[in-house]
């Protein structure tokens, strides 16, 4: 089903719901954790002709926009009105945000905006019912009653189906330097982004191992960016109204156990500097489709998780390669694992303990979906789970929409 409209979507809600019917809402299709792929013979809900994309209000700094429309043009119609934002990652072109609002998504420049739903104002969803829940007034205070919109970011489709929202924008920065930076191992690369994440310009740290960094060269026929090899590489993002090139160049000439450096202004270079980083999803999957696993520890816990990681994948499916990335600034590794075979089940279940353990979380900014849902258990306790079923159970009596996604299956038997 393509709806083109919130009347639409609430028309096929009202039926499906009459009738028993599941429904997986649908945007750009980019989630890595099953979020929006049918299980069971679901109706995909395809969301992306929701196109409505508002005047940009620049007094207010905000704009309304449709569930459909991509990241991408979201963040050119900001700019056109000199604004921006403030939710950036690799998948804009396509990503729609509906999509980024329903898993909460966290991205680039988390570490200085905070994720998706710091953005939201306000917010459009249909009920399983097909009742419109349509609050986009956008305003900057409003303590009237319960936050809905906070409410569906990050519920996956499970609780009401997000046709439109009112998002924060930010002032657009006049300018902006990236820096590609090899540390000698990565406890220096960490330690440095864990001081640098206070320098107010700088608004992304992007951590990468040398496997990941030889992979994409290989996979996109790039040059290595620095001269000699680095134990873990780390891109800087920093931007402002003054030129903050020259504060980039200073940090770098200062850290501790830097081995190498590039710093770029210009579109271009910065743009190159960055397909290090972006290109490490597909250089991935080029190898095969990996065992993604997208999880947050404490920042003083990363070092350890990123060297043990590989070592615990090895015990469980030797032979397997773990290849880590990832917003080191939030504590958020990317583990992806390639070579685990039928052991990749077990592989996730021993990582997922291990994060639990360090006192983290399964998921940073990917969601739960229909792959990670065993898993909730691990950092939710029983009593939220069953707040969680609580609160579907009175948005979908039904249990029609998304019925697979976010909430562990309830075993046989058990209430
Ligand atoms: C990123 O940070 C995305 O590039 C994708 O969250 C992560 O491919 C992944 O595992
Ligand atoms: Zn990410």
């Amino acid at each position: 089903m393509r709806p083109a409209s919130v009347d639409e979507v609430s028309g096929v809600l009202d039926l499906c719901n009459d009738h028993g019917t599941a429904v997986v809402p649908q945007g750009g299709n980019t989630g890595l954790v099953g979020g929006s792929v049918p299980l069971a013979g679901e109706l995909v809900l395809d969301l992306r002709r929701l196109q409505r994309l508002d005047p940009v209000d620049r007094t207010d700094r905000r704009v309304v926009v449709g569930a459909g429309v991509t990241l991408g043009d979201l963040q050119r119609a900001a700019a056109d009105a000199g604004l921006r934002y403030r939710v950036d990652l690799a998948a804009r072109d396509t990503a729609t945000v509906g999509g980024t609002i329903a898993t909460n998504a966290g991205g680039l420049a988390h570490l200085r905006f905070g994720g998706t739903r710091q953005q939201v104002l306000g917010i459009e969803g249909v009920r399983a019912d097909g009742a419109v829940l349509s609050h986009l007034h956008g305003l900057a205070k409003d303590n009237t009653g319960y936050d809905v919109a906070s409410l569906l970011c990050g519920s996956e489709g499970t609780l009401a189906v997000i046709t439109a929202a009112t998002l924060t924008l930010g002032p657009r920065p006049r300018a902006a330097a990236t820096a590609l930076v090899g540390f000698a191992d990565v406890a220096a690369a960490v330690a440095a982004a864990t001081s640098w994440r206070d320098v107010h310009t700088v608004e992304a740290l992007e951590l990468f191992g040398p496997e990941a960094l030889a992979l994409v060269c290989t996979a996109e026929h790039l040059q290595r960016p620095l001269d000699g090899d680095a134990g873990a590489y780390l891109v800087v993002e920093a931007a402002g109204d003054e030129d903050p090139a020259d504060d980039l160049a200073a940090l770098v000439a200062s850290g501790a156990g830097i081995v190498g450096s590039a710093v770029a202004t210009d579109r271009a270079r910065r743009t190159a500097l960055w397909r290090y980083r972006e290109g490490l999803t597909s250089a991935i999957n080029g190898v095969e489709p990996p065992l993604k696993l997208d999880v947050t520890v404490p920042i003083g816990a990363l070092v350890g998780l990123v060297t043990d990681a590989p070592v615990l994948v090895d015990r469980v499916a030797p032979g397997a390669r773990t290849w880590w990335f990832g917003h080191v600034g939030d504590g958020n590794v990317h583990l992806n694992v390639t070579g685990s075979g039928d052991r990749a089940d077990a592989v996730a279940d021993r990582l997922l303990r291990h994060v639990a353990d360090l006192g983290g979380s399964i998921s940073a900014e990917h969601g739960i979906g229909t792959a990670k849902r065993q898993w909730l258990h691990l950092v939710r306790s029983a009593a939220e789970i069953d707040t969680f079923r609580r609160l579907k159970g009175a948005m979908d009596p039904n249990g029609v929409l998304h019925p697979h996604a976010l909430l562990p299956e309830v075993e046989p038997g058990s209430a």
